[in-house]
This record gives structure tokens, sequence and C-alpha cells, in this order.
């Protein structure tokens, strides 16, 4: 495809696709490494977090403490591999550092902590939590009227824990517009599938009844996380969710396929196997899309993606 031929979108939607595919590449790679882990939650949010990252997300990765940059809050702790993939994709730390996921000492344990990694506003892993972080840190931006979101993770297995519709219930009472509360709907927790352990029935109609403005996606969709990420951004009235309908282990058809894709051994040829040959296939992924985006003119935008260095407060001015 020629420079004419790709419009800015498509570019802008390419360069989404190359941040999820790397981050992808890079769980593999790092759990593979560690030789277990937390595979299936954390494919699951691969293309929300490059949605967030690449477009939405005003971060800066020269310093992470920026004050006027937006929140996030990984209330499923135990998915921080793909935290740590992105936030080293977006060159807050050296990608050596996912090496030492969950090493003794390492800055990367393997639930994040917000005292060990840059980039981490919240320390999460005892589910429920974060939601109880998230709606004190909106409630506190909004009563210093600051314009700037708080985006919060919370997985369909953790809310089996009450305090979760108790934060909702605040986050909600309050009207703070600026959290977008994310629920990750990849139907299975650690030792089954949602539905069988306890029914949530619908989502949606939930978090409408408790004052949501609420939207349901397919999370694997980069476009429509785009575009419902970009609705709940721009409505005041109140606060939004966002039900991302998700499959667990997301992109790696071996993954998606194991029943008990919570947790896993790297332990065998099979999954060894599995993993090596979505590791090649992501890396030609990420080669074709570079050479499709090469000759880029959004100077931060890109460079943020390609070399992992750039500070991109500029582009996440929206
Ligand atoms: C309070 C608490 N109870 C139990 C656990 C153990 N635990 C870790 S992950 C998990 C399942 C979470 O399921 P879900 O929220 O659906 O996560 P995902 O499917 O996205 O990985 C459980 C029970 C925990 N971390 N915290
Ligand atoms: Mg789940």
């Amino acid at each position: 495809m020629t420079e004419q031929e790709c419009s800015v979108e498509d570019r802008e939607y390419k360069k989404i696709k190359l941040l999820a595919t790397k981050i992808r590449r890079d769980v593999l790679a790092m759990l593979q490494h560690r030789g277990y882990g937390h595979i299936g939650g954390s494919l699951s949010l691969a293309d929300a977090y490059a949605v967030l990252y690449a477009k939405h997300l005003r971060h800066r990765p020269d310093n992470p403490h920026w004050e006027d940059r937006d929140r996030i809050v990984l209330s499923k702790g135990h998915a921080g591999p793909v935290m740590y993939s992105t936030l080293a994709e977006r060159g807050f730390f050296p990608k050596e550092w996912l090496f030492t996921l969950n090493d003794g000492g390492t800055r990367l344990p393997s639930h994040t902590d917000r005292l060990k990694t840059p980039g981490v506003d919240a320390t999460t892993g005892s589910l429920g939590q974060g939601t109880s972080l998230a709606a004190g840190i909106a409630y506190a931006l909004k009563k210093k009227n600051s314009s700037r979101n708080t985006y919060l993770f919370v997985g369909d297995g953790e809310l089996n824990e009450g305090q979760c519709w108790e934060a909702f219930e605040f986050i909600a009472a309050h009207r703070l517009d600026r959290c977008i509360v994310f629920i990750d709907d990849n139907k299975k927790q650690l030792d089954g599938r949602t539905k069988d352990i306890l029914d949530p029935f619908d989502y949606v109609d939930k978090m409408r009844a408790f004052g949501f403005y609420t939207q349901k996606v397919n999370g694997q969709d980069i476009i429509a996380l785009d575009e419902a990420i970009t609705r709940a951004k721009d409505q005041h009235d109140q606060a939004n969710a966002i039900v991302l309908d998700t499959i667990k282990g997301a992109g790696v058809p071996y993954f998606e396929e194991t029943e008990m894709n919570h947790s896993m051994k790297w332990n065998n040829d099979e999954i060894n196997k599995a993993t090596d040959e979505a590791i090649a296939r992501f890396d030609q992924e990420i080669a074709a899309l570079a050479y499709a985006l090469e000759g880029e003119s959004l100077p931060c935008a890109c460079s943020g993606l390609d070399d992992g260095k750039s500070s991109c407060a500029t582009q996440n001015l929206s």
C-alpha cells in the first residue's frame, strides 16, 4: 500500500495493531522465560491496553509520576505481564526487565506494585481492592477539578468480590464521569467458567442499573475499542463502564483452546512449541506492520511504538 492509499486512520490503527502484537509477543516471551504465569487474563487485555497506550492514555514514559497523567488501575493485578509488556514497549523501562518477572528483588513482581514499577499507579492483586483505589483516585482528581481520566480494569471472576459493587456504587453516585471501568469479560476465572461458579447474569444491565453509562464491545476489536473509549471520554453526565467481550488467551489458538488457561506452566514440549510458533508468527506480523508504516510522518506517535523511548505527551493531549 502506498503512502497515498493509506489513510491517517489506517495508519493509526496499524500502529495500534503493531503495539498489540508486540505486547502479545512480549507476554509470551516473558512467561516462557519465567516458566509459569498468568497467560490467559494477560492476553485477553492486550488489545485494550494497546488502544489505550497508543491513543488515549495521557502518559510520559520519561516522567512516570507526571502530575498531569491519566491514571490506570489494573485491579486484576495478576495480569501484570500485559501491563509490563506495554510499559516496556512504551519506554518506561528497558525490555530486559521483562525477563526478571517474579525473580527475587525484581522490579516486576507477579502482581503489580506501584512502589516497584515505573508506570504502575496502584498496588493490586488482592482481587476487588483496585476498584476502591480507582474510586478514590477518580474522586480526588474530581475534587481537584482535574480533567484527567482514571481507567480501571476489573476481571469477571473478580466481580465475585462484593467490594467491587460497593466501589461501583460510589463511582456512579458521585458521577465520576472521568472514571472508565473496563470489565474484562473473558468468561473464565482461576478454577473454571464464571457462569458455572456464580452466574453473573448481564453485566450491561447491572452496570446500567448502578447508574453507569455502559457500552459493550468486542474486546479484541481495536476499532470498536477506540470508538467506545472516545464515546466514554466525551460523555460527562455519568460514570463510564465498558464491558469487554473477550477471550481468555486471545490471539494464540493454543491458549484460547486450553480450558484451564488461567496460570500455566511451560513444562512440556507442547506448550513450548505453541509458544515458539506464536512468537515467530508475531515477529512476522510485527515486521510486516512496521514495513507498512515505514516513512511515518507523525513523529511522536510513531516513535513511541517503534523505539520504545518516546515521551508521548504531545500525542496524548486529548
Ligand atoms: C481476594 C483474592 N481472592 C483470591 C485470589 C486468587 N485469584 C487470583 S486470580 C483469580 C481469578 C480471577 O479471575 P478473573 O477476575 O476473571 O481474572 P482473569 O480471567 O482476567 O484472569 C483468583 C481467584 C486473589 N488474588 N485475591
Ligand atoms: Mg476472567
